[in-house]
């Protein structure tokens, strides 16, 4: 099934002039409304007028992260805050946090592209949707919610946390499709059978899963476990939130990127070249209607490679596989976005600390967990018969890092000098998650 046949199906020139169309009037507002732009569009010696063709837009700079936070909080917004009705914002309240806007006719963009994804998963307006990604300035929760309204479906906006209510309500409510990140897919299925509950019998038929990595095996061990057919959802605060790629249940390979809205391509990290469809790289979204908060070849970090083969389903969208990494060290933690810096921030912070830290993220069970290892002072070492003092240190970092990154970590504090020192680049993070 496809929610919007004209625009999902259009034979590739027709979409390739609309989005040409598209392309030349963001890039012509942005030079024009955002400073930020007109200043990399002019350094670079591009003008609006030099997009002529899809292909021209190689010609100019890429947007990155530092962009963003260099322009905290809505430097680069192209449109004055009376037009903008929400704002949202990705994880990280130390190292700046990216904040995104959106005006009225963004929102009903989303939520036209929501309600796309929730019917490629095969969902129609008589389904009911437990919607169990978190509700605020995460994008996960609304997302999904003004999709599921537009579609007509009836939402549970449950949001995420309190499991054993979750269950209750799964029972309960009936709901035929579930949205949350795939670990805590797992987590449900877990506190399910704790509870006695056989999450087979329930009515649960399809689930809508993204926001973090994950593997085919994982979704073999969702779908036994739950019994539903299990899909892969993609998207990013900056370029919109969730809906920005959706896979279909006819192929279930690959997700349709909404190519009628954003552009796509695929970058050799470390140089920056485009690279040819089937190659693995670095994903560069165009935003060509957004209003509020355009952005263009903004550099994702996510990898992975476009499937340009014509699909099953009818789509003439270019497919992207799987996100197999990223090209920096940001972590995602139980749904949370962390950059190792973020921690090192919070620990710097902290009387009787050194900066000398591993940072150790595993998955027990399915519930990822953080520990962060952390070199103490020698004063403070030297002080170390006092026990509460070091009690009250970890206490301390252990708050910090809950109340500025929103996760809960187990610290513990170390005899100085005796974490590895590094001669080069210094590798702190070691990731032992199998997923
Ligand atoms: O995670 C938006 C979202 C919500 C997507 C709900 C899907 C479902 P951010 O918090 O800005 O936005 O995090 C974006 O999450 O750059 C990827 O690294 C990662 N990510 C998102 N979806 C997937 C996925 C939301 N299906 C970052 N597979 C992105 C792997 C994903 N990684």
């Amino acid at each position: 099934m496809i929610y919007n046949e004209d625009f999902e199906t259009l034979p590739r020139e027709v979409l390739e002039t609309l989005q040409l169309k598209r392309l030349k009037q963001v890039v012509e507002r942005v030079y024009h409304t955002v400073g930020f732009y007109r200043r990399a569009f002019d350094q670079a010696g591009v003008q609006p007028d030099d997009i002529t063709s899809l292909a021209d837009l190689r010609k100019f700079p890429f947007t990155t992260k530092q962009d963003l936070r260099d322009n905290y909080p809505f430097g680069m917004f192209a449109v004055p805050m009376s037009s903008v009705v929400r704002l949202h914002a990705s994880s990280g309240t130390t190292g700046r946090a990216t904040v995104v806007g959106y005006t009225k006719r963004d929102i009903d963009t989303w939520s036209e592209l929501m309600a796309r994804c929730l019917v490629a998963a095969g969902l129609t307006k008589n389904d009911i949707i437990h919607n169990a990604y978190g509700y605020g300035l995460f994008t996960g929760g609304l997302g999904v919610h003004y999709g599921a309204e537009k579609l007509g479906a009836s939402v549970i906006p449950i949001s995420g946390g309190n499991t054993k209510r979750q269950i209750m309500i799964l029972q309960d409510f009936g709901p035929t499709a579930i949205c949350c990140t795939p670990s805590y897919a797992l987590n449900l299925a877990e506190q399910g059978k704790e509870m006695g509950v056989d999450m087979k019998t329930l009515k649960l038929r399809t689930g809508i899963f993204g926001a973090e990595p994950w593997s085919e095996k994982m979704r073999v061990e969702i779908e036994n476990t739950m019994g539903l057919t299990a899909l892969n959802i993609y998207g990013l605060s900056e370029i919109m939130g969730p809906g920005v790629a959706m896979e279909c249940t006819e192929e279930r390979h690959g997700m349709h990127i909404f190519e009628d809205h954003f552009l796509v391509e695929v970058i050799n990290p470390q140089t920056g070249e485009i690279l040819p469809p089937g190659e693995e790289g670095e994903l560069v979204f165009t935003t060509i209607t957004k209003e509020a908060f355009p952005l263009i070849r903004y550099r994702t970090r996510d990898i992975s490679r476009l499937l340009p083969a014509p699909c099953r389903c009818g789509r003439t969208h270019a497919r992207m596989d799987r996100i197999t990494g990223r090209s920096d060290d940001m972590l995602i933690i139980r749904g949370v976005n962390v950059f190792p810096s973020q921690i090192e921030a919070v620990l710097v912070g902290c009387e009787g600390v050194e900066p000398h830290y591993q940072i150790i993220v595993d998955r027990v069970g399915n519930l990822d967990t953080l520990e962060i290892q952390v070199e103490v002072s020698e004063k403070l070492f030297a002080n170390a018969d006092e026990v509460k003092v070091l009690q009250n240190t970890e206490r301390r970092i252990i708050k910090d890092i809950k109340d500025y990154l929103g996760i809960s970590a187990k610290v513990k504090l170390v005899e100085p000098k005796s974490l590895q020192r590094f001669e080069g680049k210094a590798s702190r993070v070691q990731d032992r998650r199998q997923i």
